[in-house]
């Protein structure tokens, strides 16, 4: 049996749990050479066992505590080092995960919604697949009306379509509200037009619509002017005409001076320096009646925004096909601008 100086030393050298309890074994085991020392005390006489049996309890006991301090101390060991080595630092950036986010014209579509619900106007929706009635008839075009040219449609083969405005949205709202109505509708449609740098086949409006007893056309125009001046701030200059949708009397175009050429003219104002972002008017009073709306008591006007326009001249946007051609070297320069809203 080593003596106890040798065994403190062995024990202290030991680095890993498994050696230690291998040592343990070996000395307190039910053969270990300690426990072998202390069965055989009883060979020996009575005093003699006494003094030797005192001796080989404090040498147990010793080398006891010696052991398992030792064990304390390689556990905080092993503990401490994989904390070092897993340990978090906060302050590291995080990966970048590749993430979603708002397409531009979304993001359009949110400030649009904004400006306008800050006047009041509620958020509904239409479908894309409409009837005939809801695209034309119900909006004073019945079959053969030779406004129906202005809307070269997509139709499907039992006779529905897909919308070409978000006008239909207006009738489906006067079937299911009475006024005073006060909503605004954002939504795709869809149209047999040649694509060009300010047209595309599938494009975004905003269809607006506010019926009321006194809506008049001034209300129209103020209504106009404030989301101009709200998207584009006060010194875009802004062009309203007169013009002719069947479904509204009088009718109204507006247009925003051209950003990208700064009205000299160019490829997406057509070279006339102006950029037509929206079709208004006061709905016609037969429109109302045909939805049971009476006209003697109630007015109102409506307009259906382009957003595709709206988004080229807030952010100079040439051609109206980026939005459509999913690249990502152009949605990624609005990151900065998604990060702010
Ligand atoms: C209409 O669609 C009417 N429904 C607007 C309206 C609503 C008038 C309520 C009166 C009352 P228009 O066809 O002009 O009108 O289209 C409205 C806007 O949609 C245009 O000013 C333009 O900004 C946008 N737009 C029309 N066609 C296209 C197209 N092919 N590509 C991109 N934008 C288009």
């Amino acid at each position: 049996m080593q003596n106890i100086e040798v065994l403190q030393e062995r024990i202290k050298n030991i680095s890993t749990l498994e050696e230690l309890e291998e040592l343990r074994v070996h000395l307190l085991g039910r053969q270990g050479e300690i426990t072998i020392l202390l069965k055989n005390l009883n060979v020996l006489p009575v005093e003699e066992r006494r003094k030797r049996g005192n001796e080989l309890n404090n040498f147990k006991n010793e080398i006891e505590d010696f052991l398992n301090n030792r064990k304390t101390e390689i556990e905080e060991g092993v503990l401490n080092s994989k904390l070092k080595n897993e340990a978090i630092d906060i302050f590291l950036p995080p990966f970048s995960l590749p993430m979603g986010r708002l397409h531009i014209l979304s993001i359009v579509y949110k400030k649009v919604e904004e400006v306008l619900g800050s006047l009041g106007y509620e958020v509904v929706e239409g479908p894309e697949i409409e009837s005939d009635y809801y695209n034309f008839e119900a909006l004073n075009m019945p079959v053969h009306h030779p406004a129906r040219d202005m809307w070269d449609t997509f139709y499907f083969e039992n006779g529905l379509l897909l919308r070409t405005h978000t006008s239909p949205v207006q009738i489906r709202t006067m079937q299911s509200r009475q006024p005073p109505i006060k909503i605004i509708a954002p939504g795709k449609c869809y149209r047999r037009d040649n694509p060009d740098a300010s047209h595309s086949p599938g494009f975004h409006q905003l269809e607006g619509l506010y019926i009321d007893e006194g809506v008049s056309l001034s209300h129209l125009k103020g209504t106009l002017e404030f989301f101009a001046r709200a998207m584009f701030g006060p010194y875009q200059e802004v062009k309203l005409i007169t013009s002719y949708y069947p479904f509204v009397e009088p009718g109204l175009e507006v247009s925003l001076k051209c950003v990208i050429c700064k009205g000299k003219g160019c490829i997406t104002c057509k070279y006339s320096g102006w950029l037509e972002i929206l079709g208004a008017g006061m709905v016609h009073p037969d429109v109302l009646s045909r939805q049971e709306i009476y006209p003697d008591k109630y007015s109102g006007f409506a307009f259906g925004i382009g957003i595709d326009r709206v988004a080229m001249l807030m952010y100079g946007i040439k051609d109206i096909r980026s939005f459509l051609e999913n690249d990502l070297r152009f949605l990624n320069q609005f990151k900065a601008i998604l990060e702010e809203t």
